[in-house]
């Protein structure tokens, strides 16, 4: 168990200059699903994704010495532009909740400035790249006020870490590729208190694989995640689901290293449907899938048959579906889009995406 905790990062105000840090970081997609946890933050099976590329938060946290010594934390946040309260209290919450790792947070006044590179209201997740990039600001200003870390792979477990707390799925899109969180024998290193990258054995038709995510529906889901997991708590095929979870990543890093895409997509369907199962047969049950969700999945069902193409889909927790499929195939892809698929998407709107290669540090001023 690795423990943060540390009481000596105290500041002696008078000396800490104001400052700003700025992070873009990804989103990221399953392949295998974190769905249930325990204690602070743990999962209970571990999970394997793809970093995305285009699907970023950029974020730029500015500090000074807090005038007024208060109790509580000092932060104001503002999305697009504009002072968002929702996103003010939970990031209060959050810097709350690092007190015991970093006792500064308190000595210091926080404005945060942070937008989105994916619309707003396009109804996917914003949890993963929000949090992993605020934690990356954390820990660079970690690194500015006190010392610099030994190597960049402690800096990566630690923002890891300090993301998985702000939002599970958070701790893995802090590494390019793809990253694993969650204990795995096979997999030295492993954690369930941070994500690890596994990009280097990543085969070479993953390493720029798409995603097009079909916007279905942009509305708000009816059940939050965080409910959502917990509900996992008195699900009957909670055991058996973590069980297979377990197995599933140890063979997703297979497929993964050896390239087999028809394996990786049987793989990647079965957990998406997997996850919204578990939601159905929670109680109280619920659906986040839409009519059109069955409809796209059909037709995806049926171009392979006609194609033969490699071409599979896996959900979030929502409505919207991610299409996976290697670069040699994106033109035929893209026309199939086009001409059969936009039509079940709200708006006729879709993102397209593919694996990059993790968050970013950029200049305050660019
Ligand atoms: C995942 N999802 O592995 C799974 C699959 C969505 C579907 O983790 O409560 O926002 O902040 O830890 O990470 C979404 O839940 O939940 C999620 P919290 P999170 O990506």
């Amino acid at each position: 168990m690795s423990d943060y905790k540390n009481l000596s990062l105290t500041l002696i105000t008078s000396e800490v200059k104001p400052g700003s840090i700025r992070w873009r970081s990804p989103s990221n997609i399953a392949l295998v699903k974190y769905w249930g946890k325990h204690g602070v933050q743990l999962p209970r099976n571990p999970s394997v994704s793809f970093t995305l590329d285009g699907a970023a938060t950029d974020t730029t946290l500015s500090y000074s010495v807090r005038e007024v010594a208060g109790e509580g934390i000092d932060v104001v946040l503002h999305l697009d532009g504009e002072l968002n309260e929702g996103f003010t209290e939970r990031t209060k919450r959050f810097f709350k909740e690092l007190l015991p790792i970093y006792p500064f947070l308190k000595q210091l006044s926080f404005k945060i400035k942070t937008s989105n590179s994916f619309p707003h209201s396009a109804g996917i997740a914003s949890s993963a790249s929000g949090m992993s990039a605020l934690a990356l600001c954390l820990v660079s200003l970690e690194e500015e006020l006190f010392e610099p870390f030994k190597d960049r792979s402690e800096f990566n477990a630690k923002a890891s870490y300090l993301a998985r707390l702000g939002s599970g799925s958070a701790c893995r899109s802090i590494y390019g590729g793809a990253a694993v969180w969650g204990t795995l024998a096979a997999l030295k290193g492993s954690s369930d208190e941070f994500a690890v990258p596994v990009s280097e054995s990543l085969h070479r038709v993953f390493q720029d694989y798409h995603d097009d995510i079909l916007l279905i529906s942009k509305s708000e889901k009816l059940v939050s995640s965080r409910a959502g997991h917990s509900l996992m708590d008195g699900n009957p095929y909670a055991t058996a689901r973590y069980a297979q979870a377990t197995r599933r990543t140890d063979e997703m890093l297979t497929v993964l290293r050896q390239g087999k895409v028809e394996r990786f997509g049987e793989i990647l369907e079965s957990e998406a449907l997997t996850l919204h199962a578990l939601m159905m047969s929670s109680y109280p049950p619920y659906i986040l899938i839409r009519p059109n969700t069955l409809t796209v999945i059909e037709r995806i069902h049926q171009y392979r048959e006609d194609t033969g193409l490699p071409l599979y889909f896996t959900l979030d927790a929502g409505p919207n579906l991610h299409l996976l499929y290697p670069s040699s195939i994106a033109t035929e892809v893209k026309k199939f889009i086009r001409e059969q698929l936009l039509y079940f998407c709200e708006d006729n709107m879709y993102l397209a995406d593919r694996v990059g290669k993790g968050p970013e540090r950029l200049d305050v001023s660019e």
